[in-house]
């Protein structure tokens, strides 16, 4: 029986020339697309971060990550930060979060930000599978996509802006959670232009993010922002993942 050993110094920087991230810039790998990774760049873009990518395009690059010791549970995002190879992409956005000051200021507001969150990952999810939905069930999962933003996901943020009357959605301050939302919220009109018609709020919202420099910055042309899932991204999955 083959075991493939996981290097237990693997949140050590490596010694590996080659390796090692020489910029001092977090270094992320991924696919070149969206998938789990898309939230970690918003993240790290929305608090001024630059960052460097490796593109992985084949089964090998990825076979090779693994046999290097660099992915914990043999899975990417892979994120070399502050000289961790992080997995996990909440760990990895839990640890930007608290690094640059997006997650609340004392513990109760870091329960609300996690909640809320949390709460956009099960809609992002959705958006997540959806190009891997056969043919015959497109129709029915962009159904329960609207379905769950409209009557579920947006419903709860728009409810909390009219409350508070505040321009973000914990503490009066911009955090991991205005991110979270305002990625989610570009994602369902990409799918369903009109969905944000019954929601004045989440309009602001939309509008007074757009502004915020950090993201004004991102949703430029050129920036490190991915395009929509394509079918050549798609084949580019399942050819590097295939068991
Ligand atoms: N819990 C992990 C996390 O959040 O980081 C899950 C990571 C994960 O599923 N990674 C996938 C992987 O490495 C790539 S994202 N798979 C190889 C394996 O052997 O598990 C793939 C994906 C896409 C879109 I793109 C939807 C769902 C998964």
């Amino acid at each position: 029986m083959h075991v493939r050993q996981t290097k237990l110094d693997s949140f050590q920087p490596t010694g590996n020339q080659e390796l090692r991230n020489m910029s001092g810039k977090p270094r992320l790998t991924y696919l070149n697309g969206r998938g789990r990774m898309e939230s970690i760049r918003w993240l790290l873009a929305a608090a001024g971060v630059e960052f460097d990518e490796v593109y992985l395009e084949t089964k090998e690059e990825y076979d090779k990550l693994i046999k290097d010791g660099f992915l914990l549970f043999q899975q990417v995002p892979l994120v070399e930060i502050d000289g961790m190879k992080m997995v996990q992409t909440r760990a990895i956005m839990s640890y930007i979060a608290g690094k640059y000051n997006l997650h609340g200021k004392d513990l109760k507001e870091r329960a609300l930000i996690d909640m809320y969150v949390e709460g956009i990952s099960d809609l992002m999810q959705m958006i997540l599978m959806f190009p891997f939905s056969p043919p015959d069930a497109k129709e029915k999962n962009l159904e329960s996509i609207k379905e769950r933003a409209t009557n579920r996901y947006f419903p709860v943020f728009e409810k909390v802006l009219k409350q508070h009357g505040q321009d973000f959605l914990v503490g009066n301050k911009f955090s991991w959670a205005d991110v979270q939302l305002m990625e989610a919220i570009l994602a369902v009109e990409e799918k369903l232009p009109t969905v944000l018609s019954g929601f004045p709020q989440l309009q602001v919202f939309k509008t007074k993010m757009s502004n915020v420099p950090t993201i004004k910055k991102f949703l430029q042309p050129g920036s490190p922002r991915k395009p929509p899932p394509d079918a050549h991204y798609v084949e580019t999955v399942l050819k590097v993942f295939k068991k």
